[in-house]
């Protein structure tokens, strides 16, 4: 038949326009921009606590960020987060939103005076912050920063 090979390449067609508006439908996730697939980074963040466990940053507030690279905390946030420990003892959730596929190294600090500037959170004498680990995002990742996690500065 003459005309087979035009119809079958009309659908052909047919089925990547579909296949395309398939993968355009399915890039969803939280603070998907443009079709660009990104990711979530959730935290569970436990307390510091003293030599008798009971915590140290009851009410206070924690700045996370992600940096380019092997980046400092001094370094420019790609993607923060924010939270504020319970009062008493609980633990507090980081959801950091939006991320897209690299390798990032994480900062996260605990304002125990409360004088951080909210605009380029960094620590000073008497916070808390965390050793600084290089995260690589290529989907979405939970995990919990454990109270021995937590150094004063
Ligand atoms: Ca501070």
């Amino acid at each position: 038949m003459k005309y087979t090979g035009l119809i079958s390449k009309t659908l052909g067609a047919l089925a990547l326009i579909a296949l395309f508006l398939y993968c355009s439908s399915q890039s969803g996730g939280t603070g998907d921009t443009g079709g660009t697939q990104t990711y979530t980074l959730t935290l569970t963040l436990e307390q510091p606590t003293n030599a008798s466990g009971n915590p140290l940053a009851s009410g206070k507030p924690v700045y996370g960020k992600l940096v380019a690279g092997s980046g400092t905390y001094t370094d420019p946030a790609l993607y923060s987060g924010y939270t504020v420990f319970p009062s008493g003892s609980g633990t507090a959730t980081m959801t950091i939103t939006g991320i897209t596929n690299g390798t990032y190294t994480g900062h996260l600090m605990i304002d125990i005076n409360g004088n951080a500037d909210t605009n380029n959170p960094l620590p000073d004498t008497g916070d808390y912050g965390t050793s600084s680990p290089t995260i690589t995002i290529s989907s979405n990742i939970s995990d919990t920063v454990h109270a021995e996690a937590w150094i004063k500065i």
